[in-house]
């Protein structure tokens, strides 16, 4: 991997927000996600690049660390925070795109689940492909998506879920929106889901890239 990216993605799992900040002691004086990511993109690193093989890798380390019991909640929180400092600088290029909108997309984190890293990131990468986004945020509850289709009637809808528990939202949202509008395409995403899970909860497609993700759409209207 460049350096530079070997170093960001050190800056996401340590939770080296910026050269300002304390935290980690060792990393003190430093320049953190911020200034790497500003640094990045003047090197003329694509965003997906920067994203794909920087920022997710040092989330998946922490995550690591997190499942071998050698990083904690404080942790996960400061390495959210640096990679949304970096988000920051990636937000342009995602949502830079076309300009004719292409219809309504409702976007949500399920019921329960307050992971919204991954889809903010669908969110600018609907914007910049033309889409009207609806962010409900996190915690969705089936309902809301429903009432939320009601005032946008031809709208896709998209999850996303982190947990294993929550997962199983999916399914109970998915069977209230083909309850109300069997013909409403809702797709899923998130790190636990498969192709498999969508297919048993009767959901329209799994997708793991949000690049694919709206290239498929783009396609299916
Ligand atoms: Co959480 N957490 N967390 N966490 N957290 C995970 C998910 C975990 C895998 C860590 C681990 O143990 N290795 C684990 C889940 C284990 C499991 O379910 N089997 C876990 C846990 C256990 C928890 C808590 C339960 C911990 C606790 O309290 N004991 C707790 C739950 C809180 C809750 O939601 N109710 C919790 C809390 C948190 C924080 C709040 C501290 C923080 C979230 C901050 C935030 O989101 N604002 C956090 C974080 C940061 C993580 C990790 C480290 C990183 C997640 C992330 O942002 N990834 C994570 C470990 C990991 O993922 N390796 C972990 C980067 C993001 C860009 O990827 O979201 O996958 P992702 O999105 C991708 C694709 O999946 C796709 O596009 C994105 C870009 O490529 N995509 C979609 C996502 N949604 C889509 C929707 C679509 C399409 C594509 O619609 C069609």
């Amino acid at each position: 991997m460049n350096e530079l990216l070997e170093q960001l993605a050190i800056c996401i799992e340590r939770g080296k927000v910026n050269l300002q900040s304390p935290f980690p002691v060792d990393l003190k004086g430093q320049e953190g996600a911020d200034e790497l990511t500003k640094r990045a993109i003047e090197n003329s690193i694509p965003a997906e690049v920067i994203l794909n093989e920087s920022l997710m890798v040092g989330m998946q380390k922490v995550g690591d660390k997190f499942e071998e019991g050698k990083a904690f909640i404080p942790d996960m929180l400061i390495a959210a925070k640096a990679m949304n400092a970096a988000m920051v600088h990636l937000k342009p290029f995602f949502e830079s795109g076309e300009v004719e909108l292409k219809g309504d997309f409702i976007i949500g984190t399920v019921a329960g689940d307050l992971h919204d890293i991954g889809k903010n990131i669908v969110r600018m990468v609907l914007t910049g492909g033309g889409w009207n986004v609806i962010d409900l945020g996190t915690d969705v509850k089936a309902e809301k998506f429903v009432a939320t289709l009601k005032e946008y009637p031809n709208a896709f809808i998209g999850m996303s879920a982190l947990l294993t528990t929550t997962m199983m939202q999916m399914e109970v949202t998915t069977k209230a929106i083909k309850e109300v509008s069997p013909a409403t395409k809702v797709f899923v995403g998130g790190a636990p889901l498969s192709q498999e899970f969508s297919d048993r909860i009767g959901a329209d497609g799994y997708f793991p890239d949000p690049n694919k993700f709206v290239k498929y759409l783009s396609q299916a209207i």
